[in-house]
């Protein structure tokens, strides 16, 4: 066996005038609760360190770029770098990103991964941006992450925590691709922040399924790819839009073996073997015997 303890560390609503270095302290109380309980990861939301901004038009520059990080780790970010080494825990976080390359600006909504001694060793940009880019002011609240976020370019894995680990992010989840790419590359471990608003304003008929929705896609990814799956959710009501919780830890069965039951800050924890994985990757989803990536052309063509 190959065990690997886990925390999904799930955080309540996070108000547009909270500080980063107030919602640092609330991630370093839920690190150190997966740390008593001998976790070896702890795994945070999609853009844990703010407000889920993307719910509202902007068009000042400067304005948006506030809830941006420049650095990793930043002055305020750095105390969760010292005390992930401190505790020899390793971790994964969302946040915006601003890089500046030759007076190049972009913007991914993006994850790292920290490991036990506090370095970076891996960074996912979000692929699938949902949403739209102009304002609608028909809707409720607005989702513009196609508006402030450039798209990624791809599903990396790193070997990390003694297994093969891969990043996914929010919309990320609910599409097959992302999972099978790094299932082609024998990733164990997919970890995923989101903020999922219970109303989705284009198709309010799907808010009552919103949390089955969530589990159906993760549960699916994992099985059908052989990997364990951790969402964690940004939950509650944030800035008066209310966002599902459901924070859970899924196995290469498929089966929730771990999930958060308030919408409040809150870790579930699961110990996860990742030798469970072969037996899905060497016998019903054995990719090397029985995908036929022939049949499968239209998926890239298109
Ligand atoms: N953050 C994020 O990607 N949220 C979307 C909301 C639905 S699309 C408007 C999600 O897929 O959960």
């Amino acid at each position: 066996a190959r065990f690997v303890n886990i925390a999904a560390g799930q955080l309540g609503p996070v108000a547009r005038n909270e500080t980063r270095t107030e919602v640092v302290g609330r991630l370093m109380t839920l690190m150190r609760q997966a740390s008593c309980n001998g976790c070896d990861l702890i795994v945070y939301p999609e853009l844990a360190l703010t407000t889920f901004f993307p719910r509202w038009y902007m068009d000042d520059q400067a304005e948006i770029d506030a809830f941006f990080e420049r650095e990793m780790p930043g002055p305020e970010t750095q105390p969760l770098f010292d005390l992930a080494r401190e505790l020899g825990i390793g971790f994964c976080i969302g946040y915006a990103e601003l890089t500046i390359e030759s007076d190049v600006v972009r913007r991914h909504n993006t994850s790292i991964l920290v490991d036990k001694s506090g370095a970076i060793i891996s960074k996912y940009r979000k692929v699938h941006l949902p949403g739209h880019a102009e304002h609608e002011p028909w809707r409720r609240f607005q989702h513009l992450e196609k508006r402030y976020f450039q798209p990624g370019s791809g599903f990396g894995v790193v070997d990390a925590f003694g297994g093969i680990v891969g990043m996914a992010i929010c919309n990320d989840r609910r599409w097959p691709e992302t999972y099978r790419v790094m299932g082609l590359q024998g990733v164990e471990m997919v970890l995923i922040g989101y903020n999922t608003p219970v109303h989705n304003p284009p198709a309010p008929e799907h808010d009552d399924l919103s949390l089955f929705h969530n589990r159906l896609v993760m549960q699916a990814g994992a099985y059908q790819n052989g990997t364990w799956v951790v969402g964690v959710a940004k939950a509650g009501l944030e800035e008066g839009i209310d966002h599902i919780g459901g924070s859970c830890i899924v196995a290469p069965s498929g089966q929730i073996v771990a999930a958060c039951t308030t919408k409040g800050d809150e870790i579930a924890l699961a110990r996860c073997d990742l030798d469970l994985c072969n037996s899905y990757k060497r016998t019903i989803f054995n990719f090397d015997i029985h995908r036929q990536p022939h049949a499968y052309e239209l998926i890239v063509e298109r």
